[in-house]
């Protein structure tokens, strides 16, 4: 499997580690630390060469209960680190809500879009996307940040979540964008309990059965502190257990905070999975 960036193919046989870089004051896990533009390229260049496949910006926490930032501010925060992450060469995604910081993101180098919207997307994401060839990472969610944590209620969340993302690819082929360049996410933690986080991990078979790239973001996530009964800074082992349980169910690329161990379990899940061949 392919997945096509603009003019980058990237290959998908193996696991590909998205690394995170959070340019704003109030992320859960890394809020503040990357705030500084040459900083936060510097952690970006230093996940690349460690091996992240992609660097994904974000200027806008999507945390339940966080502010909405406006599109100036979030620009002002991720452009600097978009255009030095590509000039160093990396392949740089933009995490954002925002069709305008997409745009702006993309025309400086970013070659995909992690679109967080969720069921409240806006179809001129799509537009921007299929304009580029940007990738576009499809995440499941519902609401804003504001009104997502009353947004939980599913019948059966497997089958609505895995549903709307294959709804969504039909809306993302019809806007003209390549079916190699789409990604689907479950949105772990998005308008879900942690219950439902971890059914959606252990339902994956279904996602990933739709036949189109998956990336699951469960790094440092509260359903792994609801589980183990830790605060963000002491969920690592939590979230090598779930990212190792993704990779073996078959998801293409995941999405952590701290590359160097996560590379280290996918490595290893992939070495223990061809030996099973
Ligand atoms: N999770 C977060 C942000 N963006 N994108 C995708 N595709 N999938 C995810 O699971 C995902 C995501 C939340 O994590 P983080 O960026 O660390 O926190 P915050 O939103 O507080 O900045």
């Amino acid at each position: 499997m392919k997945l096509r960036c603009r003019d980058v193919v990237l290959s998908l046989d193996r696991t590909l580690v998205m690394g995170v870089v959070n340019v704003t004051p109030d992320s859960f896990s890394d809020g503040g630390l990357w705030i500084e533009p040459a900083r936060a390229i510097e952690h970006g260049v230093e996940m690349a060469q460690a091996g992240a496949a992609i660097i994904d910006v974000g200027g806008e926490s999507t945390r339940p209960g966080a502010d909405p930032v406006p599109d100036e501010e979030e620009l002002r925060r991720v452009l600097p680190v978009v255009e030095g992450l590509v000039a160093a060469g990396a392949v740089v995604s933009i995490d954002t809500r925002k069709p305008d910081v997409a745009a702006q993101a993309v025309a400086r180098g970013a070659a995909l879009i992690n679109d967080t919207s969720g069921e409240a997307f806006d179809p001129a994401m799509d537009e921007v996307a299929a304009a580029t060839g940007a990738a576009m990472i499809v995440m499941h969610s519902r609401g804003t940040p504001a009104t997502m944590k009353s947004l939980t209620h599913y019948d059966d969340v497997v089958f609505e979540v895995t549903s709307w993302l294959a709804r969504r690819t039909d809306g993302l082929e019809a806007a003209g964008v390549a079916r190699d360049s789409i990604v689907l996410d479950p949105g772990i933690g998005f308008a879900k309990t942690p219950g439902q986080s971890l059914s959606l991990l252990a339902g994956l078979d279904a996602l990933v059965g739709l036949g189109y790239p998956v990336l699951v973001g469960t790094s440092r996530k509260s359903f792994i502190g609801a589980v183990l009964d830790l605060d963000v800074g002491e969920r690592d082992e939590g979230t090598a257990a779930s990212v190792a349980w993704a990779v073996a169910k078959g998801v293409q690329l995941v999405r952590v905070h701290d590359v160097v161990p996560m590379i280290r379990t996918v490595r290893m899940i992939e070495a223990i999975d061809s030996a099973c061949r």
